[in-house]
């Protein structure tokens, strides 16, 4: 009896868990190479977070006319958390030619 009650413990907590994960803002990765970012577009929930890793040779950034991410070194990357709803559209400050967009809503 007891082993059964300890059993539907676990099956709960094991519920608890997987439903915070299920619920959890999604999570994006985009990987910057030398020929720009991929995928290029992404669309997340509000409140979503970007992940921007550097798997070029050189140093990229991610920026708007309202955030920069600074030099994102070969290696390394840029986490944002997107509060509001809109479209972002973001370039590259080393190679203008890179560009991408997140849409949050
Ligand atoms: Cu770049």
């Amino acid at each position: 009896m007891k082993k059964m009650l300890s059993a539907s413990i676990v099956t709960i907590a094991l519920m608890v868990l997987i439903g915070c994960v299920g619920s959890a803002p999604a999570q994006n990765r985009v990987v910057i190479s030398d020929s720009g970012f991929a995928p290029a577009e992404v669309s997340i929930k509000v409140g979503g977070t970007v992940e921007w890793a550097n798997k070029g040779t050189t140093l990229h950034t991610v920026t708007t006319a309202d955030f920069d991410s600074q030099a994102i070194r070969q290696g390394g990357a840029h986490s944002r958390t997107f509060e509001k709803a809109g479209t972002y559209a973001y370039f590259c400050r080393y190679h203008p030619t890179e560009t991408g967009t997140v849409t949050a809503r």
